[in-house]
């Protein structure tokens, strides 16, 4: 599926989403569905498209439809043989939990323990030819009923251009992403940033160097964010040992599915560590899955998970998801709480594959 504008980070820019849904089916005719959240190049993780869909046919699927289990907490272990590949484990457990929360007949986020009748949501802005494009993407996305916004930053894209911004947005809720875009050897630099009353930095240093961030953070003021850093809950506890951090990110994929999520919000919050819903540029069936998700307890700031409209020209669930004055309501519906919208989403089919037990 193409997206409306390209999105432009510290890393390169995505204009197009190549992703699959996973449909999962059960004895009685009960549909459950997935995404698949890598992009088509690794560079936010080392998963691919490609890579994600070679190891859920040779590896995962098999597992799944070989192994004898009874709820879809128990696939981690199952694909505990398979080393890391998060992405491709999470797009086969969520339709798993969707199946299962169905033949529940209650929606997924309950099923999860959602506490929450509607989620808080942001919205992510890519980096921009100018800053005056910024400002009015900007502009229009506070008209749209965002209330924190995400700016994705890099060297040459950052301290300047937040005081412009600051100068015309004063008390907006603002964050930055760097995905990985510094040293340490720029302390002095990062050191800036405090000066703009930053909700948090995302993810400013080397993707897995949790003792750079623990460092950096005594540093600043302005709280760090980890999210490539936290790909397990094991990274987590680390992260809170080390001091690398003081909120997380939390997305499904990265992790390896929504029961390490869960886990992975328990432990932070024992430790009193805010958590928010990280997006990949999901459709709307991913969306859903981080909508369920972002309905438990610690999820305490607005998550990356904005409207279909925000990425999409149509998108392939049915009714599409709905931002109303910064707040997505939790559907209520049986799994997922959204349809899929077939019409749209064979527009855009390439290929299916099937596996049977
Ligand atoms: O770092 O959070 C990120 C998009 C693609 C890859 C990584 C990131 C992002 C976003 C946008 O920031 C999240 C979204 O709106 O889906
Ligand atoms: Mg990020």
């Amino acid at each position: 599926m193409a997206l409306k504008y390209p999105f432009e980070t510290s890393f390169g820019s995505v204009d197009n989403k190549d992703f699959f849904i996973v449909e999962v089916v059960d004895q009685n005719g009960i549909k459950g569905y997935g995404e698949s959240v890598a992009f088509t190049a690794p560079w936010y993780t080392e998963e691919t498209t490609e890579t994600t869909k070679y190891m859920l046919e040779e590896f995962l699927i098999p597992l799944l439809l070989g192994s004898d289990w009874n709820h879809p907490g128990e696939l981690t272990r199952i694909f505990g043989s398979v080393q890391k590949n998060n992405m491709a484990k999470a797009a086969l457990e969520g339709a798993v939990w969707d199946v299962y929360a169905k033949q529940n007949r209650t929606s997924l986020a309950e099923m999860l323990g959602g506490t929450r009748e509607r989620v808080e949501v942001g919205v992510s802005i890519g980096i921009q030819p100018t800053i005056e494009k910024l400002i009015s993407v900007i502009e229009k996305n506070v008209a749209a009923g965002y209330k924190r916004v995400k700016l994705k930053v890099k060297p040459g894209w950052d301290v300047d251009m937040l005081k412009e911004v600051r100068s015309v947005f004063p008390t907006l809720p603002i964050m930055v992403d760097a995905n990985s875009a510094y040293t340490l050897e720029d302390v002095e630099h990062l050191r800036q940033f405090d000066s703009y009353n930053l909700l948090m930095m995302e993810q400013p240093l080397g993707q897995h160097d949790l003792v750079d961030h623990a460092t950096l953070q005594k540093e600043l003021s302005t709280p760090i964010c980890l999210d490539e850093g936290i790909t397990s809950y094991t990274d987590a506890k680390t992260a809170i040992a080390l001091g690398s951090c003081q909120i997380m990110n939390i997305k499904i994929g990265r992790v390896g599915g929504i029961t390490e999520a869960i886990r992975i919000h328990d432990l932070c919050r024992q430790h009193n560590l805010a958590v928010w819903c990280g997006g990949m540029l999901e459709s709307g069936v991913g969306r859903a899955h981080n909508i369920a998700l972002a309905s438990l307890p610690q999820f305490k700031l607005p998550g990356d998970i904005s409207a279909s409209t925000r990425y999409w020209e149509q998108d392939i669930v049915k009714p599409e998801v709905m931002m109303n004055n910064g707040f997505i309501q939790v559907p209520n519906g049986y799994g997922i709480g959204y349809e899929i919208d077939w019409d749209v989403l064979n527009e855009f089919k390439v290929e299916t594959t099937s596996f049977s037990k």
